[in-house]
């Protein structure tokens, strides 16, 4: 049986004994429960590591942990409380109990002071906490950089118990309650997973999930009833279509009581949908929400639906206003029980694209937004990019549907991220970018935490106690995002990655495609028109404030001017360079400072585990080598193209 690999918890190896083993002695459960026992057993885990052993008690008097429930604290709420004889963890349910003893073993783990643990308190800001993984049934993943799936391998699922029992360990320490296994391309094999033949073997995953709070969730084809299930239609409001899903479903729920649900992707990319019938997603939707609702379920469907054989010469369609006007003439028709999953850009993820307008132009949905934690066009866990100062700003956007303080985090009711994990040497591949898994999960569990911190508390538990480690370590993940940012695709434009594989600079990539992902660069300028009175319109899909502020060239953020306009070479931006000089800037300047990252870490040499040292240390040699060819590219692209020098006279291949 394979251990994985342990990423933030280290079962208490770095926790100071002499601070906490006293007490490790006994401990006292209010509550039994399958949860409750999974936490007596991984206080239990920790224990052994100090060099203790945890018994049970029925005395809550003396026992050295009490695990004891205060219903105010709500589902998986929790406070933890230190005094000199005993700790106290209350919980507003098993859930609370889960994740106040994981807090505690993080914070523990990660050398803070028993005053800094004591009355530490949170509530999950989401009832749901959501990981995404694009694992396919023979092993391999969609836009995976770690490895293989911890789930499946040649058709099978790997029914490796300690694996798995690892991952959910992990997943829940950061709060994770729902986790759908399987991609959401769903191909030949995956389509069968609703089937019997792979429901005793999903049912065993999903019963190691449940001791640890997590419902597991399946991607289902929406063609499913056609491709496997005999039926001559997938059309939704076909009565046979209905009862066969409502089959399926009830035997799903046979096998697995405490299923989550079905995530779709529909009418996306060439995955079969609704209007293939001539239907809308409400139609989908809601007959999939009728099948799981008897039994507490729900459907998640998503709204990364676009057209994908554009014509680049065609300059009025554009991709980005393809989700808001797919969905918004159907907000309020959703049953109760869907969420629509809204990806935080209009286009694909990108290091830098506004926020989605559809987060502020529905309000009768249930809705969650969608980050992707692996780095498919963030560096794919070669470069290093911390991505949780990112999500905050989709967070924290003010949308100005529901008046000034409207953020889109009030908004949503959850996060769904793809995740970043394979069974590789190093869970995340990168080591370093288990910072953006744990950071995912403990920015849904509460928004309110800085990037700062985040990452602070991930560095200390996964990597260093060393203060001036951890302060060189958070500063080069707080810089990571800018830094990728400033050698790549410039200003909000996006692209300009390798087409299919998104890993490194081609700058025409996917100038002349079908995707619908152009800069349009010419001699003149860059960027793409998307104003309400000469553009694509794509602006008047905000509220008025943020449709003013992005139609005006002057209001409009710098760094995302060429997402929004079509602007000359010589436009000077707000700080007070041309758009040219800055591209020259940003490019040498990036390239720069992934040599210092290298560099940096080159230094850290004796603060982290050696392991992790070489394994990053590779891959910043990768980086700053990516990072050159970009800034040369790039630069020699667009001095082609305009013929403008760089003022300082630096480097430019002709
Ligand atoms: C799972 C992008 C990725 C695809 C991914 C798709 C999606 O287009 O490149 O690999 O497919 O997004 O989110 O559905």
């Amino acid at each position: 049986m394979a251990r994985l690999h342990e990423c933030w918890l280290t079962e208490g190896r770095n926790i100071a004994p002499e601070q906490w083993k006293k007490y490790f002695t006994t401990i006292y459960c209010e509550y039994t429960g399958r949860v409750a026992d999974s936490v007596v057993n991984e206080l239990k885990r920790t224990a052994n590591t100090l060099g203790s052993e945890l018994y049970r008690t029925d005395d809550p008097e003396t026992a050295g942990f009490v695990l004891a429930v205060d219903r105010t604290l709500g589902a998986g709420g929790y406070r933890i409380s230190v005094d000199d004889t005993s700790i106290t963890i209350y919980g507003g349910d098993e859930c609370g109990f889960l994740y106040g003893a994981f807090r505690f073993i993080i914070l523990a783990s990660g050398g803070y002071t028993r005053e800094e643990i004591d009355r530490c308190c949170e509530q999950p800001a989401y009832p749901l906490r959501m990981i995404n993984h694009w694992d396919n049934a023979d092993g391999s993943i969609e836009r995976g950089y770690a490895g293989n799936s911890v789930f499946f391998a040649d058709d099978t699922v790997t029914r490796d118990r300690e694996a798995l029992t690892d991952y959910a360990r992990l997943m829940s320490s950061v709060g994770i309650n729902a986790v759908c296994i399987n991609n959401v391309n769903v191909h030949r094999k995956e389509t069968l997973f609703i089937t019997d033949e792979y429901l005793d073997d999903i049912a065993f995953i999903a019963d190691i999930f449940s001791n640890y709070g997590i419902k597991l969730f399946l991607s289902v084809n929406f063609a499913a009833p056609v491709e496997t299930g005999g039926c001559e239609t997938a059309d939704p409001l076909d009565e046979n279509v209905r009862n066969w899903w409502k089959n399926i479903a009830a035997n799903i729920y046979r096998h697995i009581p405490d299923f989550g649900g079905f995530l779709v992707k529909a009418d996306s990319e060439n995955r079969p949908g609704p209007f293939t019938y001539g239907r809308d997603h409400a139609d989908g939707a809601n007959m999939l929400a009728e099948a799981v609702i008897p039994y507490g379920g729900v459907v998640v469907w998503r709204c990364f639906v676009y057209n994908c054989h554009t014509d680049w010469r065609d300059r009025l369609t554009d991709r980005a206003k393809a989700a808001y006007d797919n969905f918004v003439p159907l907000d309020g028709k959703f049953a109760d029980n869907v969420y629509l999953q809204v990806k935080n850009g209009p286009m694909d993820f990108q290091i830098r694209e506004p926020v989605s307008p559809l987060f502020g132009a529905l309000g009768k949905t249930n809705m969650i937004a969608e980050f992707q934690i692996t780095q498919e066009y963030t560096g794919q866990q070669i470069d290093l990019c911390y991505l949780v100062p990112m999500w905050k700003e989709c967070l924290d956007f003010v949308t100005f549907s529901g008046g000034a303080g409207d953020t889109v985090k009030k908004r949503i009711l959850g996060a769904a991220g793809v995740t970043n994990v394979g069974n590789g040497k190093f869970l995340t591949g990168d080591p370093l970018a288990g910072a953006n898994l744990y950071g995912y999960g403990r920015l849904i569990f509460d928004p309110s935490l800085s990037a700062e911190r985040i990452a602070s508390e991930w560095v200390r538990a996964a990597l260093t106690h060393e203060q001036e480690a951890v302060k060189t370590i958070v500063s080069m993940l707080i810089r990571s995002r800018d830094i990728y940012e400033s050698y790549t695709s410039p200003l909000g434009v996006g692209w300009m990655v390798v087409p299919h594989y998104h890993y490194g600079v081609d700058v025409d990539g996917y100038e002349y495609s079908q995707w619908g992902t152009y800069h349009y660069a010419d001699r003149d300028g860059i960027g793409v028109d998307r104003t309400s009175a000469t553009g694509t319109g794509y602006v008047s899909q905000y509220a008025d404030e943020n449709a003013r502020m992005y139609d005006d060239i002057d209001s409009c953020p710098d760094e995302l001017l060429l997402f929004f306009h079509h602007v000359p070479y010589t436009h000077v931006l707000k700080s007070g360079k041309t758009v040219i000089q800055h591209i020259y800037d940003s490019h040498f300047d990036g390239a720069e400072k992934a040599g210092e990252l290298l560099e940096v870490w080159k230094g850290l040499k004796d603060a982290v585990p050696p392991e992790i040292h070489a394994e990053a240390l590779k891959r910043f040699v990768m980086q700053l080598s990516n990072a050159e060819r970009w800034r040369d590219v790039v630069n020699t692209y667009f001095y082609r193209k305009s013929g403008i020098d760089d003022i300082h006279g630096r480097k430019i291949y002709r």
